[in-house]
């Protein structure tokens, strides 16, 4: 699970690469692609911790993969590569500059950078699809396939993301091994300059990204990469000093866990409290699988606390005594904070 960290050159993905992963990648220029683990922080499993005492804890972890916004042979818009590297991701995260940048011309406009951003997107996906219905009517191709890629055609001609189709109005069966731009999750990272970091998103760029079916965010990365760099306390006292309430950078990862339809369930205990990730709607046997093969293969059931009734009751034992332990079976769907004990057998 790969969130790539997208946009044009100077835009400040690296800076907010650098801040989220505590790497030290040069900024100011692009260079190659790079990736980076980070922790996705969850105050549910610093409760837990803080409760089990445990010897280890672990949280979730997701990868960001800053690309660099190399611009193409015209030195506008992006290059054949870095779209190819686009392309791969499993969800995206476009940073649009809203700050000035000394090393570009002109002054910075994120909402006109959203629609190119959006427009290179949308003639890349109709490339593909062009070929593919050219080679289809050659190859006498199945109606019902062909239907798939014209209605994406006319989805695309109209300038809608494929992503406002959903699975009802599109069949994406035939589509396994394609990689659609514009079918990809997006979060819209509008990049600051620090005078303005605690300004809202506008209401014409905020409506924009909500017509493309896209997440928003506000940030400040020099801002973000100045918080990163002091402790705790300080950490309160300049937010408050810059007039914002918390880090974006939390926010941030959160959202991009959410953009990828990911939850979390927990394992407790002395030894180790953990979050596991896994795609919402996943079945509590193939959950399970996820911590271990055994505990899928020699699955019998799950014993499930949410982790609201964990928080009232305040102990395992207590909400057993109260009736409130759930026994489910293997097609349970698991849900975000779902305690977890599985009981197996092999
Ligand atoms: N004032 C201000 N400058 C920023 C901010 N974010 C990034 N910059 C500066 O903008 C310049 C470009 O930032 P990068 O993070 O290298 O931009 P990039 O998107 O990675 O650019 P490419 O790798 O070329 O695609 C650097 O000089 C940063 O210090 C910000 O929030 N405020
Ligand atoms: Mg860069």
């Amino acid at each position: 699970m790969k969130i790539g960290l997208v946009g044009f050159a100077g835009s400040g993905k690296t800076t907010v690469f650098n801040t989220l992963t505590g790497l030290d990648v040069p900024v100011g220029y692009g260079g190659e692609l790079r990736l980076g683990t980070v922790r996705v922080p969850d105050e549910r499993i610093d409760a837990l911790s803080a409760i089990f005492s445990p010897k280890k804890t672990t949280f979730a972890e997701m990868v960001f993969c800053d690309v660099p916004g190399e611009h193409g042979a015209d030195k506008k818009g992006l290059s054949t590569r870095a779209l190819q590297q686009i392309r791969e991701q499993d969800a995206l995260c476009l940073v649009l500059r809203d700050f000035a940048n000394p090393a570009l011309e002109g002054d910075a406009d994120p909402l006109r950078d959203l629609e190119a951003f959006h427009m290179e997107c949308v003639l890349a996906d109709l490339e593909i699809i062009e070929r593919r219905l050219d080679r289809g009517k050659r190859e006498n191709a199945s109606k019902q396939e062909m239907a798939v890629f014209e209605k994406m055609r006319d989805t695309l001609e109209s300038e809608r993301p494929l992503r406002c189709l959903s699975d009802i109005e599109l069949d994406r069966t035939p589509l396994k091994g394609y990689d659609f731009l514009t079918d990809l999750p997006l979060l819209v990272a509008l990049n600051r300059g620090e005078e303005r970091a605690a300004e809202p998103m506008p209401d014409d760029l905020a409506g924009r990204i909500g017509e493309l079916q896209a997440a928003d965010l506000v940030l400040s990365a020099s801002v973000e990469a100045d918080i990163a760099a002091l402790d705790a306390e300080d950490q309160a006292a300049f937010l408050d000093d810059m007039g914002l309430t918390e880090s974006a950078l939390k926010r941030f990862i959160r959202s991009a866990y959410g953009l990828l339809d990911l939850i979390s369930f927990f394992t407790v205990g002395p030894d180790e409290v953990r979050a596991w990730t896994i795609h919402r709607g996943m079945h509590a046997r193939e959950a399970a699988g996820r911590i271990h093969s055994d505990l899928e293969r020699g699955f019998i059931r799950a014993e499930v606390i949410p982790y609201a009734v964990f928080t009232e009751y305040g102990s395992e034992s207590a909400v057993k005594d109260a009736g409130r332990l759930q026994v489910e079976g293997k097609d349970y769907v698991v849900q975000d904070g779902d305690i977890m004990h599985i009981r197996f057998n092999v």
